[in-house]
């Protein structure tokens, strides 16, 4: 593809998720034949968009690292996206105004104390880097109707990224249990999601690994001090205003959120 239609691309993109507009799948009509490294391309684009209009970018997130994902989204490759510092949820308030559809998942996010990064990265080396473990609710929300996309799709689009809630409470790394560690979702008091930490390719710092791999490639390593989210330990579940949606961890602690608004 040309740059001019990368270009374009991110825009159309930009536009729909400034103004909480679905779209249809750009991989529908407008561009069939665009691979996954263009996808990759117009999201760099969008990103310099964002940064353009003043946003910062704060972390990079994985995605799409569990079964329990690639059965509800029908996509099987980790992916990599951007968070802002524009999308932190502030008092743990999820307001339907700020979004199109939006769905909640649970994650375990690390913040590193030395950067680090490389084709060969190894758990070992990224367990003794780790700062600190954090629990995370990562709210999502794809700008393709009914969340129906293909891996170029979701990749362009940033990932669904659209909301991060980060816990307060700092544990150890070696505090953490990763394959065990287990996430429940209640909404309104009623159960309706399990996860656990080996759900994310075996091992939540696989998805690190794979971060590495990703950021090598544009010559870049993971950054120290920021919250960095492995992934959805189970599937999202989907919010409506009024929910009150609990998301706990068996160590990492639990995060309220509080639905209010209504989408446009
Ligand atoms: C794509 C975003 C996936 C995760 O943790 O798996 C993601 C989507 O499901 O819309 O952030
Ligand atoms: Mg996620």
């Amino acid at each position: 593809m040309k740059k001019e239609k990368i270009l374009e691309a991110a825009n159309y993109i930009y536009e729909n998720q400034r103004n909480h507009q679905e779209i249809e799948k750009i991989t529908l009509e407008k561009y069939p034949e665009m691979t996954p490294e263009e996808a990759y391309e117009v999201q760099s684009e969008l990103i310099k968009l964002y940064e353009a209009d003043g946003y910062n970018v704060l972390a990079p997130k994985l995605g799409l690292t569990s079964k329990a994902k690639w059965e509800q989204m029908n996509v099987d490759s980790p992916i990599v996206g951007y968070v802002f510092d524009e999308f932190i949820v502030k008092g743990n308030t999820v307001d339907m105004r700020n979004y199109i559809h939006p769905k909640v998942e649970p994650e375990i996010a690390i913040v590193l104390k030395n950067e680090i990064g490389g084709e060969d990265l190894t758990i070992e080396e990224i367990e003794e880097n780790i700062d600190y473990v954090i629990s995370a609710a990562e709210v999502i929300d794809s700008r393709y109707k009914d969340f129906d996309f293909t891996l170029v799709d979701v990749i362009a689009d940033n990932t669904s990224a659209a909301g991060a809630i980060f816990s307060d409470r700092k544990i150890k790394p070696e505090e953490i249990d990763w394959k065990k560690e287990k996430s429940r979702i209640f909404v309104n008091n009623k159960l309706v999601e399990t996860g656990n930490g080996e759900a994310v390719l075996g091992h939540p710092l696989e998805a690190i690994v794979y971060l590495a791999k990703h950021l090598a490639k544009e010559g870049k390593k993971i950054k120290a001090g920021v919250p960095i989210m492995t992934g959805g330990m189970s599937a999202a579940v989907l919010v409506k205003p009024g929910d009150l949606v609990e998301v706990c961890y068996s160590t990492l602690g639990t995060i309220e959120i509080q639905v209010v608004g209504m989408a446009y």
